[in-house]
């Protein structure tokens, strides 16, 4: 691990999210950085002379390392502070944890993003509230109940307390967590859903009582 703490720079909307697990887990980690907040119109339009990435969330690191992918950019944050496991085998675990929710929240964020991931066609109309409604049911009755189902068995035999069944939290933790809210909050979901799952339910109240997490929401301005 590098002695000096690196300069960052972050850039996401002013909104969670993709990047809220990553503003969490530098606050975590202990890493100072700068949290810029784009406003949604300037980012379309790429009018922001600071800002001329691919993509949000980036991570400028050191001024000249440009960061992109929010799980890229977690496992950058994890390897500089220790909150990504240095044992290969802890590592696939956890990678494959982040891939399990990322394999969650897809058919709903092409959904939500449907020009920016290739599917503009389910916004016309004749396609609007059809194959709206039929691919909600099938996440509804298949997608989420496979994927909760699976956190809910793993949280329920994870050895420590947290999900890569490690003592301290993981990268994992702060991702899945978010991950999980996420889905709560969108159209045609449930948004009671995760209170079926008992160990994910705990999992999350867990979540919200470590006192980093409790220190970041306890700044102004920001919202739980
Ligand atoms: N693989 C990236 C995808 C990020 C992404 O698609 N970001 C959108 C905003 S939500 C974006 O910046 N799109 C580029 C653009 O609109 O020009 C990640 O997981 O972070």
């Amino acid at each position: 691990m590098p002695d000096e703490k690196p300069k960052l720079r972050f850039f996401y909307f002013d909104a969670k999210g993709t990047g809220e697990p990553l503003r969490l887990l530098m606050h975590h980690a202990q890493l100072p950085f700068e949290d810029v907040r784009l406003d949604r119109d300037l980012f379309t339009k790429k009018k922001s002379g600071a800002f001329s990435h691919l993509e949000v969330p980036s991570l400028v690191v050191d001024g000249t390392n440009v960061l992109i992918s929010a799980t890229a950019i977690a496992r950058y944050i994890g390897r500089t502070s220790g909150l990504y496991p240095d044992d290969p085998l802890q590592g696939a675990a956890v990678d494959a944890l982040i891939e399990q929710a990322e394999d969650m929240a897809m058919g709903l964020t092409v959904l939500e993003e449907k020009a920016d991931r290739g599917f503009d066609c389910l916004g016309e109309p004749e396609n609007e509230e059809s194959a709206h409604a039929v691919i909600i049911k099938t996440i509804n009755d298949y997608i989420l109940p496979r994927h909760l189902a699976n956190f809910e068995s793993r949280i329920a035999k994870a050895r420590g307390e947290w999900i890569a069944h490690t003592a301290e939290p993981t990268i994992a933790d702060f991702i899945i967590v978010s991950r999980l809210e996420w889905v709560t909050t969108l159209k045609g979901i449930n948004k009671n859903v995760l209170k079926k799952y008992p160990c994910i339910d705990a999992y999350i109240k867990r979540f919200y009582q470590i006192p980093s997490v409790i220190a970041y929401y306890a700044q102004p301005g920001r919202r739980k």
